[in-house]
This record gives C-alpha cells, sequence and structure tokens, in this order.
C-alpha cells in the first residue's frame, strides 16, 4: 500500500490482489501478455520488404527520445495539439460532458490529459497502458496534483482488450486518444481499432481524437529530419531494443535514417537503409541486408478533413465537433457513435 496521496477515496471496487489503492489512485494490473515478440520481429525481417513494429520504438532510450522530438521547433504536432486542446478545453468538456469517465488508451505520462481536467471534471480518469511501472508513476503524480480527480490505473494491452475491465464507476464513457498515434495504423486497421472503441461505448459514448492533417511534403519532411538528428537516433535505437528483445546482433552504425512523405499514400514513411551488404543474425537464423535494401519501421498517417470524415463514417461514428489550429496542422475531433453500433447489452 502506497500512503501518500489526500482526497476523495474511490469505493472499495476492482477485482484482484494486484490492486494497489491510495486514496484517489487504484491500480489493477490485468498482466498484459507480450505474446512472442521474438518470433514476430525474426518473421517481419524475413518479409520481401523488411519491417519491424513502431511500438519497439518505446524502451527507456526510445521514449526519452520520442519526449526530445516532441520539444524541437520542427516536430510542430504536439505543441500544436496542446495548443488546441488549451484553448479549446471548455467546448470539448461540453461535449464529452461532466461526470464522464475518461478512459485513455496508450496514456503514459499523462501530459496532455492534464490539459482538459478542470474544465472536463470527470468522475474518473482511467489511464491505460502497457507498462506497469510508468503508469503506476504516472498515476500516483498526476493523483497528488489533482487531489478530487478518481484514478483508475489499468495496466494492459489496450489493442488486445475486447471489453473494457470489470470495477470502472457508472457514468458516461469517453475515450481520449490524442497525439495522432492512430496514425500507425493503415486507414483499414484504424477502421478496426476505432470499431472496437465503439464495443466500449453506451449510446451516449464519444471518442476525443487527435489526428495529424495532410500538408506539403517540405513541412513534413522536415519535422521527421530534424537539424539535431533526434529523429534519427529514434529510428536507430529500434535496433538496439529489438538486438534486447530477440538476441539479434544488429550494429545500427551500419544503417542511415531515412524518411519521406508518400504523397500517394498521404503517409510519412520511416525507415533504415543499409549502408553495406550484412548478415544479422540470432542463433541458426541469419537475415541477409544488402547495402540500399531498407527496413521499414513506421509509418504516420495524415489525414484531409474528407479522409478522416471517411474513416469515422466507416468505423459507425459521425464527427460532432472539431478544432483545429489556424494553419490546420493539426486536429482534434469529438466523435460520437452513429445509432445501432453502441456496446452490445
Ligand atoms: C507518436 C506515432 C504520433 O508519427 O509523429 C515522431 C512518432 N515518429 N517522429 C508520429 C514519431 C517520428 C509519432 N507518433
Amino acid at each position: 500500500m502506497i500512503s501518500r496521496a489526500r482526497g476523495a477515496s474511490l469505493p472499495e471496487t476492482g477485482p484482484g490482489p494486484d490492486d494497489v489503492q491510495v486514496d484517489n489512485v487504484i491500480f489493477s494490473d490485468l498482466h498484459p501478455r507480450v505474446g512472442n515478440r521474438r518470433l514476430e520481429i525474426i518473421s517481419g525481417l524475413q518479409k520481401e520488404q523488411k519491417s519491424i513494429d513502431p511500438k519497439y520504438f518505446y524502451d527507456k532510450r526510445g521514449s526519452e527520445l520520442f519526449e526530445q522530438i516532441t520539444e524541437l521547433p520542427e516536430y510542430y504536432p504536439t505543441r500544436t495539439e496542446r495548443q488546441i486542446l488549451k484553448s479549446n478545453a471548455k467546448a470539448m468538456a461540453d461535449c464529452c460532458g461532466h461526470e464522464c469517465v475518461l478512459i485513455e488508451p496508450g496514456s503514459g505520462s499523462s501530459e496532455k490529459v492534464r490539459l482538459l481536467l478542470d474544465s472536463l471534471k470527470p468522475a474518473a480518469y482511467v489511464p491505460m497502458d502497457i507498462s506497469a511501472d510508468f503508469l503506476r508513476r504516472s498515476a500516483v503524480q498526476l493523483a497528488e496534483e489533482k487531489p478530487w480527480l478518481n484514478i483508475h490505473a489499468i495496466c494492459t494491452d489496450f489493442a488486445k482488450q475486447k471489453k473494457e475491465p470489470k470495477g470502472l464507476p457508472e457514468g458516461k464513457r469517453v475515450i481520449f486518444y490524442p497525439g495522432s498515434t492512430l496514425g500507425n495504423m493503415r486507414p483499414s486497421e484504424a477502421i478496426g481499432f476505432l470499431e472496437n472503441l465503439g464495443h466500449w461505448l453506451n449510446r451516449d459514448g464519444g471518442v476525443l481524437i487527435g489526428i495529424d492533417m495532410h500538408k506539403s511534403s517540405r513541412i513534413l519532411e522536415t519535422a521527421y529530419n530534424d537539424e539535431q538528428g533526434v529523429t534519427a537516433l529514434f529510428n536507430l535505437n529500434i535496433l538496439n531494443n529489438i538486438n534486447n528483445i530477440a538476441g539479434l546482433n544488429f550494429n545500427a552504425d551500419n544503417f542511415a535514417h531515412h524518411a519521406f512523405y508518400n504523397e500517394e499514400k498521404y503517409r510519412i514513411e520511416m525507415h533504415l537503409v543499409s549502408k553495406v551488404n550484412q548478415v544479422v543474425s540470432q542463433g541458426d537464423i541469419e537475415i541477409t541486408i544488402s547495402r540500399g535494401e531498407s527496413i521499414h519501421t513506421e509509418n504516420s498517417y495524415k489525414y484531409t478533413t474528407g479522409s478522416f470524415q471517411e474513416i469515422a463514417r466507416s468505423s459507425g461514428f459521425s464527427i460532432r465537433s472539431s478544432w483545429s489550429d489556424e494553419q490546420q496542422l493539426f486536429s482534434v475531433h469529438y466523435l460520437e457513435l452513429d445509432c445501432g453500433s453502441e456496446k452490445q447489452a
């Protein structure tokens, strides 16, 4: 038991012995299975177009480098979204409704939600993340800052969570999904993901989501090829992480960062291009990579208002309200379920 935070404590809810309760924080660890990551990594590297899932960017070093990226002059998404949230918090709160249960998949440091909480005053905040320690620390820190806020932190792999965990307080569900993380998914996957969100919501539920907009290749390619080379370090660091996870022997010095805007597919593509002919191995598995061949590490899809409307409509949602900055660099949308696609009782 961590005896630190003051303020109202939540009723004794929540399932098992792993619950740690501090006054206004309940912590549930659903022990998300990470699946066979080694197999997943090897099979990506054995494909025609070698690829690595962008989730492997985020080891400790990778998360630190991403925090640095969000502060770069060239990388406009994070600060632009923050400004949109800050300037429109009241209007967003009116959409979400007070006393809602605010669920945030992949909450990380819960930095952005802080811009909304005082206006929104939710009945409870439910941060969800796959990293138990990071989630626990972020939840307790937020609890100290907001003693009035009921926090129910859940360690789980959201993408694999088909329905909401037991023990969440009553109330309208609103899912908060900032940061254009949806952009890592192909449009068909994004529709599947949003549909799954829909299953969590009652008829009156909603989704508050951040989306990066389509724009000139010049602005986009500058944002993913910053002068200081932090994005390049972030991209190359994925090789160190998969070496640790899968026992491979990549040498990051043999690769170069390459990021460009694929205008046809409306996506930034990040690749690691091999500078030499090389063989990377793990036990008796050998992966041959020729000079100039690339490993695809990330897609970051950019949407127009129309193309995102299409994604929302195809997922059973309609866009109730949208907010963006003057230059239309980034946008935040409040989605509501089209009748008939809410949670099945
Ligand atoms: C966290 C996925 C939204 O795609 O812009 C930043 C990750 N990659 N710089 C993005 C990222 C390169 C970021 N997302």
